[in-house]
């Protein structure tokens, strides 16, 4: 075995170097317009998307890089079923509160909705054929997803994760795959939160215990070591 390490914190990823194209995903998570775009769900809730966009330019090229290099590519959405009946009463309650109510119409349509253009990925980002789409009702993407029987059948073991927001999707998708027993490594400058002070304390709170849910790159240390 050929053994590569990211210059990750707090230890080099993954941990016994085992990073191959075959055995590794790139994990976009809910990079759609309802978290990073104008009229979104984010927005809508009267937060800075200028924040939720930094992302877009970091993870575009490195998903073009692990395209290229031929890793497994997967994408998640967070949004409900039309019926809403996938959508606790606690999360709408919750969403009205602030003035964003999940199936409410806004500028992109009704909010956070399966089908609706606030729900789409963004044109940048684009999914393109092959790549799997987890649909998922909750911020974690293993959560009512087909997502784990996806990755143990194309032999997936490492997980790069990347996308919005830090403290919340990714977070939760990366303590649920850790739990499961995947490598996880998040990448901080292709992730991004509505409040930043959020974003690094969801970055420290990964360094804890050894690496208590993985580790901690950026996509320069992994664009460095594909070449
Ligand atoms: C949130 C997400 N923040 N994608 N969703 O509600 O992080």
């Amino acid at each position: 075995m050929t053994v590569t390490y990211l210059s990750s914190t707090p230890y080099a990823w993954p941990f016994d170097g085992d990073l191959r194209p075959e055995n590794t995903a790139l994990i976009i998570i809910d990079m759609q317009t309802d978290f990073c775009g104008a009229g979104g769900y984010v927005d809508s809730m009267g937060y800075d998307i200028s924040l939720t966009r930094k992302p877009i330019e970091p993870i575009k090229k490195l998903l073009a890089a692990l395209r290229e290099n031929k890793f497994h590519i997967i994408h998640t959405r967070e949004g409900h079923r039309p019926d809403l009946a996938d959508l606790p009463a606690n999360k709408s309650w919750r969403s009205r509160q602030i003035g964003a109510g999940i199936g409410d119409t806004g500028p992109c349509g009704k909010i956070l909705i399966r089908g609706e253009p606030g729900w789409e990925i963004i044109p940048e980002l684009a999914p393109i054929d092959g790549e799997p789409i987890i649909d998922k009702p909750g911020k974690g993407s293993f959560c009512a997803t087909d997502l784990e029987l996806i990755l143990h059948t194309k032999g997936i073991r490492n997980l790069i994760l990347t996308g919005i927001t830090t403290d919340v999707c990714v977070h939760t998708t990366m303590r649920e795959a850790n739990d499961r027993g995947f490598e996880c490594v998040l990448l901080a400058d292709c992730c991004a939160a509505t409040d930043p002070a959020n974003h690094n304390a969801a970055l420290a709170m990964i360094h804890m215990q050894g690496g208590v849910f993985g580790a901690v790159a950026n996509s320069t240390d992994l664009l460095a070591v594909l070449k």
